[in-house]
């Protein structure tokens, strides 16, 4: 089941809540997520799983943002069914999301319209949007909840599964995703970036994992894990800026997406982080691969 819809409406807030992991990354700032992420979430009866995507913007050709907008797409092309989430407080349907509601459409997949956020809204605000809405699409159910506190959560689970096909498990109960714990890592990485810098600067960045040494954790239960890994920025004014006065931003992403990495893990994290310039890697394919995107 894909969950998809424009940036920053908290499609992976909702993944997150609904696995009870932190699967995917989340910031204020629009375009966080870069790719397909899987969470698998195993009840007495049925097994959902979820894929939460970039949001869906208008891009332009070529380039990360238009892969990211391909691969919603291609998610949403291979699902069984959709989850389309849209703000309680967002703004009425313009050219943008009309785009966005369009590509819902055309994948004719059995959909459910998801309002997040009603925490950011009064009660008696809500009615009027569900009915704003309705006519949009045949929506197999429309749900409002809050992905952020929790509310209405719950009942969204029995929703989900009546649209599910019948089948066997196909994930073991206890995995929960199929991203690894480098990938995951290096993505706690990209998180503190898009919270610590501001304007273009999170946009041009990607995180390597250069090493991932976890020796010492095999050897006893409170051993460091070590981790080198590699920001990748476009410009030397970027690098600038993600270092720091005196190595000070760098210091503060590195210590604040450790204890990240840590509660992941379950283990203690010694983590360095160094910063080069991949000239307009956000623009090639070359480029992108070099910083991680492949294929
Ligand atoms: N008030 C409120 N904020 C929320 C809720 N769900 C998510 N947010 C916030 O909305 C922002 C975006 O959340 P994300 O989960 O990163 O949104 P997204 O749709 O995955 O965004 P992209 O990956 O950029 O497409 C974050 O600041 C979240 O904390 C909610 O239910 N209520
Ligand atoms: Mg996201």
């Amino acid at each position: 089941m894909a969950i998809v819809g424009r940036p920053n409406v908290g499609k992976s807030t909702l993944l997150n809540r609904l696995i009870g992991q932190k699967v995917a990354i989340v910031s204020p700032k629009p375009q966080t997520t870069r790719g397909k992420v899987l969470g698998i979430l195993t009840l007495e009866d049925a097994q959902i799983a979820l894929l939460d995507t970039p949001g869906l913007h208008t891009a332009a050709k070529g380039g990360l943002n238009a892969r990211m907008v391909n691969r919603a797409l291609q998610t949403l092309a291979d699902a069984d069914a959709a989850l389309f989430l849209i703000e309680a407080q967002g703004p009425a349907i313009d050219t943008a999301m009309r785009k966005a509601l369009d590509q819902v459409k055309a994948a004719k997949k059995p959909t459910l319209l998801v309002i997040n956020k009603i925490d950011a809204v009064r009660k008696h605000e809500l009615l009027p949007l569900i009915e704003r809405w309705k006519s949009e699409y045949d929506w197999t159910e429309i749900y409002p909840l809050s992905a952020l506190t929790g509310q209405n959560v719950e009942g969204l689970l029995p929703a989900l599964i009546k649209h599910l096909p019948e089948g066997e498990r196909m994930f073991d109960k206890e995995i929960w995703t199929d991203v690894s714990e480098q990938k995951l890592c290096a993505e706690l990485v990209r998180e503190q970036i898009l919270r610590q810098t501001e304007q273009e600067v999170p946009y041009s960045t990607a995180v390597l994992v250069e090493e991932f040494d976890e020796t010492e954790r095999e050897e006893g239960k409170h051993g460091l894990v070590r981790i080198l890994a590699t920001v990748l920025c476009e410009r030397d004014s970027q690098k600038a800026i993600i270092i720091g006065k005196g190595g000070s931003r760098l210091k503060e992403i590195g210590t604040l997406a450790r204890k990240e990495i840590e509660r992941l893990l379950g283990a203690k994290v010694f983590l360095q982080l160094h910063v080069r310039v991949e000239p307009g890697w956000t623009q090639s394919e070359k480029g992108m691969r070099r910083a991680g995107y492949e294929d």
